[in-house]
């Protein structure tokens, strides 16, 4: 069946990669309505060869659509999705607004997809976290096999996770120190050129930023299991595409390390990258493009028992935002809707 889609926050660097993905995924889109802020009326954008206004998102925007993906950020995603919702179109929003509402499902399609059918509840579905979804579709297969105990997981973010601004702060900076100029800070309250930032989005009271509490309460919500331990180091790094983390886990269940690895060679959305004779690992620069999360460096940690270390990347902007949207949608195109 063709569907009346909508993508709010299309002219962002997240919102291109879904109209990209609708096209190359082959989703069955009747039509496309295109929506942005008002200083985005008057650009087209193209999808399927077409030339598509870009419309402003308001309370009407949504009257005959029947899927919206949102990101245009948490405060339109807050003041627009309930309207959406309202007039019957179910919305997919990549924003952390809705994530840990209790009536809207969070899903990652490779960890929990049944989840999915929880979108009767308010008409709204959350993508989580990229971070979180990268680290989860490594993760799932081993938590549906050996129970995950306990996750220490150490992150080095791609500044396109802060949108357009940021991939432009980096490129500008970068000039500026290479020409002996003075590096002009504007989004990050210090350089990212030549520079590493364990601050990712607002610090809370417990000494944490949000980007890792993030990590933490989706982890639990998505795998359904409260009892996880979970701690987060969450680094922003001079790179323009693709996180990369290092993750230690501790399960409830000895495993062979032999067996560990076919497990994850056989899970979806993972390709295992790991021939350290060959100085073949996971790195963002092969990442960048891709729909897959790919897992290197996987070895026993040997300080403990029932522990492992991965080293774990994809592109933030594909997997962690607009691929995992867009598969969500597949889910309901197919069983849903
Ligand atoms: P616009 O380009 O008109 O500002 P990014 O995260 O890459 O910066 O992109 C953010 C996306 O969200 C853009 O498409 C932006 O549109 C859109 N957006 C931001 N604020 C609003 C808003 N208040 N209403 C509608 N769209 C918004
Ligand atoms: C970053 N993870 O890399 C953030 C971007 O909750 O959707 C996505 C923030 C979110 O900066």
């Amino acid at each position: 069946k063709l569907l009346n889609v909508a993508v709010a926050g299309a002219t962002g660097a997240v919102g291109n990669e879904m109209i990209r993905g609708l096209e190359s995924r082959n989703f069955p889109v009747k039509s496309l309505k295109l929506l942005a802020s008002s200083r985005s009326v008057g650009r087209t954008l193209s999808f399927r060869g077409q030339d598509i206004a870009v419309e402003e998102l308001t309370a009407d925007s949504f009257t005959g659509v029947d899927i919206a993906l949102f990101s245009a950020g948490g405060g339109p995603s807050l003041a627009f999705a309930p309207h959406a919702a309202a007039a019957g179109c179910v919305v997919v929003d990549n924003s952390s607004a809705w994530r840990m509402d209790p009536d809207v499902p969070l899903v990652v399609p490779e960890a929990n997809p049944e989840a999915v059918a929880g979108y009767v509840g308010k008409g709204i579905i959350a993508n989580p976290n990229c971070s979180t979804i990268q680290m989860l579709v490594a993760l799932a297969p081993i938590h549906r096999t050996y129970g995950l105990k306990r996750i220490v997981v150490s992150t080095y973010q791609a500044v396109s996770g802060t949108g357009k601004k940021a991939i432009d702060e980096l490129s500008v900076q970068t000039q500026a120190v290479l020409d002996r100029a003075d590096p002009v800070c504007g989004v990050y309250p210090h350089r990212i050129a030549f520079n590493c930032l364990p601050h990712i989005d607002v610090f809370l009271e417990n000494g944490y930023t949000k980007e890792e509490m993030k990590m933490v309460n989706e982890t639990r919500k998505i795998l359904g299991d409260a009892t996880i331990g979970i701690t987060a180091t969450t680094v922003r790094v001079p790179v323009f595409y693709g996180h990369s983390e290092a993750v230690n886990v501790e399960t409830r269940m000895p495993f062979d390390m032999k067996d560990v690895r076919n497990l994850l060679r056989a899970a979806p959305g993972v390709r295992v990258v790991d021939d350290p004779a060959g100085n073949v690992y996971p790195m963002a620069i092969d990442a960048t493009g891709q729909d897959d999360t790919l897992v290197g460096r996987i070895r026993r940690d040997e300080s403990m028992e029932n522990a492992m270390n991965l080293w774990i990347v994809a592109d933030n902007i594909r997997k962690g935002a607009a691929t995992n949207t867009i598969q969500i949608a597949e889910i309901l195109a197919e069983k849903y809707l």
